[in-house]
């Protein structure tokens, strides 16, 4: 167990009315109390008991340095559950780096990012899940992100967790004494009542791991790619979604050539727009390699939108962007519908059909105006629709928003699977134990009691500095 003094500056560096800088470990309080006076220029941060806030002076040998509120939590009642010190200083860069260099000086050292929390989970008052969540609060883009990223670091990830371990281990402990003492424990009629259970845990599980999709939306935004033929009013979108003239309008066919990308908020979801250069077979080397962007964001796009212009025939370009778009989430819009139509729905459709191999696409096709500003409205309940079932909505269900519990969840599944093969090949019970015990590995890489120092110190990593 590590057990020197860690401190970093907690607060963002910049100039701000008050800076934290914070201190933990065994000598956080003789660390501060060599620096800190109070007002009648006594050292006596020691005498004073936990969860208690002083106002003093720090000093640098015998030059005033600031003006600060010292706050002393002690062990195990702070974050990391150490002995904990903060100093409140004035939130200027210079002052809270002088007062840092001031604890390093004197027997702490600095903390490497995310340590703080490190220690707070190695220490046992918070578990990996949790651990995360932190990271998550402080860098949700939107509401509902931080909604959950509370929720979670409540614990409701590792309630669900912990309970499903409990039982699995329950079976495998029920399984291992039988083997051991089948005169005592008899696993007659076993194999239905593991049957059962397997199906409410393997119930739990999928509902958590349903929850992924909707939960990366959430935390990451959708991605969107705007596609379509040059001149048919991508860039015109991409401007009206983001209120304001964000990329070059021009009547003239491929203005945009490069990639550009936008943040926009819907109602609490954040859409990471692309809007991209248009699709047409072009030997100009610059656009040429603008449409080969456009191909490539839109392989890995949670959304295309497709940009029609209705007032011109389809052509050979819609046949190769709607085989671009196969197997994608995707809304079309007929856009310039202040213009005579020169596209029927059913033409349409029948071209997407052949293109996409499938008797009925399910692509929502709406008509828009991008110039008299209609279809807009239509448009982005078409987009909540696809997401979230019309309604954005997360009720008090926690959501999966990490890949790396995602997979642990999916391996689990896998092992859950594989216990229930045995059980319906009538297997001998050793054969479930070992695969409960995989998913029972499997799910303890969420809380953290089962992962590797390397995965520990990996995701720490990706911590801010002094969090
Ligand atoms: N009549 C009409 N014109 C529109 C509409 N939307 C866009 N336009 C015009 O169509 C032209 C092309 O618009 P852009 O938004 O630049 O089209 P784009 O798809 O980004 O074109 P490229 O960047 O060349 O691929 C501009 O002159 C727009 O003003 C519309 O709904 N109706
Ligand atoms: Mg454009």
């Amino acid at each position: 167990m590590t057990t020197d003094t860690i401190a970093a500056i907690v607060t963002a560096l910049g100039n701000a009315g008050i800076g934290i800088i914070r201190v933990s470990g065994e000598k956080s309080t003789d660390v501060v109390d060599r620096i800190y006076r109070d007002g009648k220029h006594r050292r006596t941060l020691k005498n004073f008991p936990g969860n208690t806030i002083h106002y003093g002076f720090i000093y640098d040998g015998e030059e005033l340095v600031d003006e600060v509120m010292v706050s002393i939590m002690k062990s195990p009642a702070s974050f990391t559950t150490e002995d904990t010190v903060e100093v409140n200083c004035h939130g200027g860069v210079l002052v809270m780096n002088r007062i840092l260099s001031l604890i390093l000086r004197n027997g702490a050292r600095l903390a490497e990012p995310g340590e703080f929390t490190k220690r707070a989970f190695l220490n046992g008052r918070i578990d990996l899940s949790e651990a995360e969540a932190v990271m998550d609060v402080i860098s949700s883009q939107n509401e509902l992100a931080l909604k959950n990223s509370l929720r979670q670091l409540e614990g409701a990830v590792r309630n669900i967790i912990t309970d499903c371990r409990k039982k699995i281990i329950h079976e495998i402990a029920l399984i291992e004494s039988a083997l051991d003492d089948p005169e005592h424990i008899s696993l007659e009629g076993y194999p239905q009542e593991l049957g059962q259970k397997l199906d409410d845990l393997t119930g739990r599980i999928e509902r958590l791991l349903a929850t992924a999709e909707k939960g990366k939306i959430i935390k990451e935004g959708i991605k969107t790619v705007i596609v379509g033929k040059p001149n048919a009013g991508k860039s015109s979108l991409l401007n009206r979604l983001a209120g304001q003239e964000r990329a070059i309008v021009t009547d003239i066919a491929g203005t945009t050539r490069d990639i550009l990308e936008e943040n926009i908020r819907l109602e609490g979801i954040n859409l990471r727009v692309i809007d991209t250069a248009g699709i047409r077979s072009t030997e100009d080397v610059i656009e040429k390699i603008g449409v080969e962007k456009a191909r490539k964001y839109s392989e890995d796009a949670d959304l295309i939108i497709y940009v029609v212009d209705s007032s011109v025939p389809l052509d050979e370009n819609d046949n190769q962007i709607m085989h671009m778009i196969r197997n994608k989430r995707c809304i079309v819009l007929f856009n310039k519908s202040d213009l005579d139509s020169r596209i029927s729905l059913e033409e349409f459709r029948d071209r997407l059909r052949e293109s996409q191999n499938v008797d009925k696409p399910e692509i929502r096709i709406l008509r828009t105006s991008l110039r008299e500003n209609t279809g807009i409205d239509e448009f982005e309940c078409a987009i909540r629709e696809l997401f979230f079932s019309g309604k954005i909505e997360t009720g008090d269900e926690v959501m999966i928003t990490s890949l790396r519990h995602r997979k642990a969840l999916e391996e689990a599944l896998i092992s859950l699977s594989q216990v229930r093969e045995s059980l319906l090949a009538g297997m001998p019970e050793d054969f479930y134990s070992i695969d409960l015990m995989g998913a029972y590995a499997s799910l303890g890489r969420i809380t953290g009691e089962e992962v590797e120092e390397d995965l520990i110190n990996e995701i720490f990593s990706e911590f801010c500095m002094g969090k």
